[in-house]
């Protein structure tokens, strides 16, 4: 039973991580990194083929723009996976200076919408069904511009959007403390995000990206509410120490992992509606096993999640057993599953130890002889 879960479990990994990045200090090129969405749908393609859970690609434009997205599609489809989730990019233009869809100047707010909307073009090409739209939008000082009106002004590009999807397309709408803009961000938190999609419908969804809050947020709160209220689009997972850290999902709190997990999965979550996505980057580690080994963090603490002995917890919980309630929890946090999942892989035809089966696989020593040459994807590319 846990295992036939497990085996249905879909795990997005985004393009971006397979290009190089870095910090705002220095971008470390990497060997074998692709040059084009193609070259990087091939890479993700082989974290599908190690886990067996991975088996969509997030697409970030313009970074992965090309000439014909269908034909992208089905190189995709040729591999072995598919498109997921369009990200748009209203941050990295000249115009977005003071804004995106927020800006004062109507003239940039229109060029913002119409690449939302180019956004939705390429979901009808590629058959995606999920449009994720983050804004840097914000000012860096007091009185730089009037707070409501950017929200009016949001509201009315989030309404366009909305307006252009198809009946089986949504857009999750992501929210982010601060960074770029230090004062004030036009959508800073879960709760921006939820009243402007609750005023659209049920096509408008929010994403919790697990880097996006002030230290010692309690994001398990914010997915069992948002859940409750069928406004959980999705994730964007990853981990961070400080702040927007990028870093591998689990790695630096698995246990707070494992409590979202078990807050998705009893608050109705764990199924094909909310989308477990992969935001980061890869910054000194090889790409392709960070993105392996995030894959398998996230199937690690939702096996645990799923280990939760429910009836014991709820029986703990009606006799008001403080301590034999959380010692449910513990007992399943503190269960080593990975025996289980090897179990699992094999059953589904994989090697039971993704990360030494990759290495094995030359692919690297593939990928670095081959792609010499040619502008290496990063932030820009
Ligand atoms: C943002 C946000 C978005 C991601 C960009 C690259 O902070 O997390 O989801 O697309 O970064
Ligand atoms: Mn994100």
């Amino acid at each position: 039973m846990i295992k036939d879960l497990l085996r249905g479990q879909r795990i997005e990994t985004p393009s971006w991580a397979y290009g190089n990045s870095g910090t705002r200090f220095k971008v470390f090129a990497q060997q074998g990194v692709p040059r084009d969405p193609y070259e990087k749908l091939a890479d993700a393609a082989q974290v599908h083929a190690f886990t067996g859970i991975a088996p969509t690609v997030a697409l970030h434009i313009p970074w992965d723009r090309v000439d014909d997205y269908a034909a992208l599609a089905r190189h995709a489809r040729d591999l072995g996976v598919a498109v997921g989730a369009i990200n748009s990019n209203v941050f990295q233009d000249d115009d977005y200076k003071l804004g995106s869809v927020t800006h004062p100047d109507p003239v940039v707010r229109r060029k913002a919408l119409g690449h939302l909307l180019e956004c939705v073009d390429i979901m009808d090409a590629t058959g995606s069904d999920t449009l994720k739209l983050w804004f840097s939008d914000g000012t860096n000082y007091p009185g730089q511009d009037d707070i409501r009106a950017r929200q009016d002004r949001l509201a009315e590009a989030l309404a366009a959007v909305y307006e252009r999807l198809g009946d089986d397309q949504r857009f999750l709408l992501e929210y982010k403390l601060f960074e770029p803009a230090f004062y004030v961000t036009d959508v800073p938190d879960w709760g921006t995000a939820y009243a402007h999609c609750l005023k659209l419908g049920d096509k408008a969804q929010v994403v919790v990206d697990t880097g996006h809050h002030a230290p010692g947020t309690n994001i398990e709160f914010i997915v069992a509410f948002l859940l409750r209220e069928r406004k959980l689009g999705g994730f964007d997972f990853n981990s961070r120490f400080y702040a927007d850290d990028d870093l591998m999902v689990g790695a630096a709190d698995p246990f707070q992992l494992f409590r979202i997990m078990f807050e998705v999965i009893g608050g109705g979550g764990y199924g094909p509606h909310v989308a477990f996505m992969l935001d980061q980057c890869h910054n000194i580690e090889p790409k392709i096993p960070g993105q392996i080994r995030s894959v398998m963090n996230v199937q690690e603490a939702t096996a645990k999640a799923l280990l939760v002995d429910r009836e014991a917890l709820a029986a703990a919980q009606r006799a008001g057993d403080v301590l034999g309630a959380n010692a449910v929890l513990m007992d399943a946090y503190n269960t080593d599953v990975r025996p289980l999942l090897g179990e699992l892989r094999e059953e589904m035809g994989l090697d039971p130890d993704p990360m030494a089966a990759y290495a094995r696989s030359g692919y690297f020593e593939k990928i670095a002889a081959e792609r010499v040459g040619g502008a290496q994807a990063g932030w820009g590319a």
